[in-house]
């Protein structure tokens, strides 16, 4: 990125919340102590408890988002606050803000572009629900060998990004799946992503967790199978074009070698399938192919867009600083 970061760089950090007037305060405060120059926002979704007057005098400054999700709500964070570096971390003081140095040095070094405090990590003793532990586990396992890359915790709620992470990645969904739409993009654009290991303490007596299990599990699958689909389209495409094919294929030959050798009169409906089988997979294949090509012409694209964009940052900085504009006397 190569806007111009000062000395002390403005950093914010980003709390989503729904109903958590039992923990906000905490959340607020300890990251007051841990970042005493930082903007802390606290972004509310329609919370029918005390949580807004509970953050207005924990000292955040409190926005709304009408639009029900964490989704939503991340996309108007993104949007909405200018820093240089930005923290996002639930309001359920589940993760902890000491830790949030660990997370921000990678990303002020400029070693990565987001950094995933992993609560799965094999240095970390989080305290996880049985069912999240799963969940978690079976939507890495899809999305590490898909994407072929070795994460340990891609539904983290605690991260820290650089501004062009912030600002350049398009995001679309509205609810629990945002995580993986964070991962998953980061990965297809080539940015860097740290894991950092952090540990998850349990929600307190009384809290109560907006997931649901088996709704938000299938809507995350569901984000993971149309990003592959997006982003590998031959592989996507090509691989079940390719598995009809071999299938159909055998078949296909046995029937025909009887057919010449004794003369045997097959069966319409089996050649029809058959082959209409296996060309579905041709077809398939085709698709992926052409999808391929688009998607490397988008990426070539993106990326002269980002360079442009970057030349023009550059470009504007030097003319400022030639005029001495910014600069104390
Ligand atoms: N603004 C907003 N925040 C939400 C919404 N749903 C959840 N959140 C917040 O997102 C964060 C994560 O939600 P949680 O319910 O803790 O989900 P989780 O961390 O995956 O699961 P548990 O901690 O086990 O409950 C919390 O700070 C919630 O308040 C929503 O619809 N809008
Ligand atoms: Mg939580």
């Amino acid at each position: 990125m190569t806007s111009t970061i000062a000395a002390s760089p403005r950093i914010a950090v980003l709390i989503p919340c729904y109903n958590e007037e039992l923990t906000i305060a905490r959340v607020v405060s300890d990251f007051r102590q841990e970042l005493c120059s930082a903007d802390i926002y606290v972004f509310d979704n329609n919370s029918t408890d005390r949580t807004v007057e509970f953050a207005k005098a924990a000292g955040a400054t409190v926005m709304a988002e009408p639009r029900q999700g964490k989704g939503f709500v991340i996309q108007t964070m993104f949007r909405s606050v200018e820093a240089d570096f930005y923290v996002m971390v639930d309001g359920d003081a589940t993760y902890p803000a000491a830790e949030v140095h660990r997370l921000l040095a990678p990303v002020i070094a400029g070693e990565a572009d987001m950094v995933v405090g992993s609560r799965l990590h094999r240095e970390t003793r989080s305290e996880f629900r049985h069912i999240n532990r799963m969940g978690n586990r079976l939507v890495l396992g899809v999305l590490n060998s898909i994407f072929n890359v070795k994460l340990t915790d891609i539904l983290s709620g605690y991260r820290a990004f650089n501004r062009k992470f912030v600002k350049d990645l398009p995001l679309f969904g509205g609810g629990f799946e945002i995580e993986t739409e964070l991962t998953i993009k980061a990965i297809a654009r080539g940015w860097r992503i740290i894991e950092i290991p952090t540990t998850l303490v349990a929600r307190p007596e009384g809290s109560h967790s907006k997931i649901k299990f088996f709704r938000d599990g299938t809507i995350i699958l569901n984000t993971v199978l149309a990003l592959f689909r997006d982003y590998k389209p031959l592989t996507f495409f090509g691989t079940t074009g390719l598995v009809l094919v071999l299938l159909t294929l055998t078949p296909e030959i046995i029937i025909a070698i009887q057919a010449i050798r004794s003369g045997v009169t097959i069966n319409l409906l089996w050649i029809v399938l058959l082959v209409g089988l296996s060309l579905t997979g041709v077809l398939l294949i085709a698709v992926g192919l052409v999808l391929h090509t688009i998607v490397r012409r988008f990426q070539e694209l993106e990326h002269m867009l980002q360079v442009g964009h970057e030349d023009l940052g550059s470009s504007l900085s030097l003319n400022k600083s030639d005029a001495g504009i910014g600069n104390e006397s």
